[in-house]
């Protein structure tokens, strides 16, 4: 289907029609990386070729050259690239998967060098998203970042994607979406959509604001989970709330964010599970997932979820890519709970290993349930440092304000008086103020 991108109209990415996942089990792929260094017993390519099971591609086969950087024009040298066409002949190959973004000059190159279609690692992630993209504010982010992606390669993109096209039939990953679209359109249109899409973005946005800001008044501690994608995010938010997030093995499952809320000691916290993050993410991605990323932005505190099951390196790498797009999204200044989970798949030994050198770090298995308790507790600590205890005298014709406490402070010790209700209870510093008239111990008098 072609989409006329001139109108405001805000058509949803086109979802999977039977049959089109078909079409798209029939691309076979040769994956290709640079590495700086020798990989060793590293599998370089396995995050690749994870992305593109995701995408519904198979690997056919594989091919890396170590090199310091990516040859500016071609991305391999010349010599490797002459062994590519033997490797695309031997393995059947009918499509180059690149682990990095190309810029559009290398893509060419590569292509006309090929004869076989290019995609590289950030057309791959933009199809994912596509894919997974449920709710329409989801889908209106994937879309603007897709149009962005298009944008920057509209030139080579004419003749690029009607290549693909007619390499591939129909269908196919890097041409759904606004990809369709973009052939019979120009610049000046595509930057329309982009500006439609991002109007429509912004109300979203403040829908979210209204929503968050009630939240915010209840004074409920706000806890984001954070990691890489597939760290078992939502198992943990279903694990801790008894919600029913679906799960999968696949990258990026979740796109929309969850909120729950759970009670430990008598006091409410609210969970939201979001987008997972990886290696590489596309910066496009990130931009147009700022509303939907805002809810971790503004968390009082980001658990950041660690598959304790990946090898040493991949997790420090999962680790760091994290830790950079908290960064990139202006979240690093928010405190921080380090969780291992998947305890279940680690022997003693590992487990230990897994803590050496992370004071503070939880371990858990949000499958079988350990560690949740440790957990809670955790996050209990973390919230603790922000309540203040106070010692109050409420006038029995305070009732109004009585109800208020018991909505901030969730459990609170209370005795009748003569004079009034004898609250003594633990109440955010924040809002301490707010019932200083009622002070017994001068505490919440200064906050
Ligand atoms: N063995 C084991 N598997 C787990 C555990 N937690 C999650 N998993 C599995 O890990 C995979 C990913 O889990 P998700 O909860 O979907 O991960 P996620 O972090 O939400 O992933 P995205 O939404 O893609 O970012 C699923 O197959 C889960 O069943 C655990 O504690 N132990
Ligand atoms: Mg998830």
């Amino acid at each position: 289907m072609v989409e006329s991108p001139e109108n405001d109209r805000i058509e949803p990415v086109q979802s999977d029609e039977a049959g089109v996942r078909n079409r798209r089990a029939r691309q076979r792929a040769l994956a290709i990386g640079v590495c700086a260094r020798p990989p060793g017993d590293r599998d370089p390519l396995a995050e690749l070729r994870e992305l593109l099971r995701t995408a519904g591609v198979a690997t056919a086969g594989e091919a890396v050259q170590v090199r310091p950087a990516p040859d500016p024009d071609r991305y391999f040298g010349r010599g490797k690239l002459d062994e590519l066409k033997g490797e695309i002949k031997r393995t059947g190959a009918n499509l180059v998967a690149c682990d990095d973004e190309l810029a559009p000059r290398q893509e060419r190159n590569i292509e006309a060098a090929l004869d076989v279609p290019v995609i590289d690692r950030t057309a791959i992630i933009l199809d994912i998203f596509a894919d997974h993209a449920h709710s329409a504010e989801g889908k209106l982010q994937v879309e603007l970042a897709q149009l962005e992606y298009n944008l920057a390669r509209m030139r080579g993109l004419w003749t690029h994607l009607e290549r693909l096209g007619a390499g591939r039939m129909d269908g196919g990953i890097g041409t759904r979406g606004p990809g369709e679209s973009q052939i019979e359109t120009d610049r000046r249109l595509a930057r329309d959509r982009i500006s439609a899409l991002r109007r429509r973005l912004t109300t979203v946005e403040q829908n979210r604001g209204v929503m968050r800001a009630r939240r915010e008044s209840s004074h409920t501690p706000q806890v984001a989970l954070a990691g890489y994608t597939n760290a078992g995010k939502s198992t943990l938010l279903n694990a801790l709330t008894g919600a029913g997030v679906g799960v999968g093995s696949r990258l990026f499952h979740t796109l929309d964010p969850t909120t729950r809320n759970y009670e430990h000691n008598g006091r409410p916290y609210l969970v939201t599970d979001t987008v997972g993050f990886i290696r590489k993410l596309p910066h496009q991605l990130v931009e147009a997932f700022k509303a939907t990323l805002e809810e971790t932005r503004l968390a009082d505190l980001i658990i950041h979820v660690v598959d304790g099951s990946t090898p040493v390196d991949a997790r420090a790498a999962a680790i760091a890519a994290v830790n950079s797009v908290l960064e990139e999204m202006g979240a690093d200044d928010r405190p921080r709970l380090l969780v291992f989970n998947k305890l279940d798949l680690l022997d003693d030994e590992q487990r230990t290993d897994l803590v050496v050198g992370e004071p503070g770090a939880v371990g858990v298995s949000a499958d079988t349930g350990e560690g949740l308790e440790e957990l809670r507790t955790a996050i209990e600590k973390a919230f603790d440092e922000t309540l203040r205890e106070v010692d109050l005298l409420v006038p029995y014709d305070e009732g109004a304000r009585l109800s208020e406490l018991y909505e901030i402070a969730g459990d609170l010790d209370r005795k009748e008086t003569a004079e009034g209700v004898r609250v003594r209870a633990r109440i955010p510093v924040a809002v301490a103020h707010r019932f200083a008239e009622f002070s017994l111990n001068g505490a919440s008098a200064h906050s």
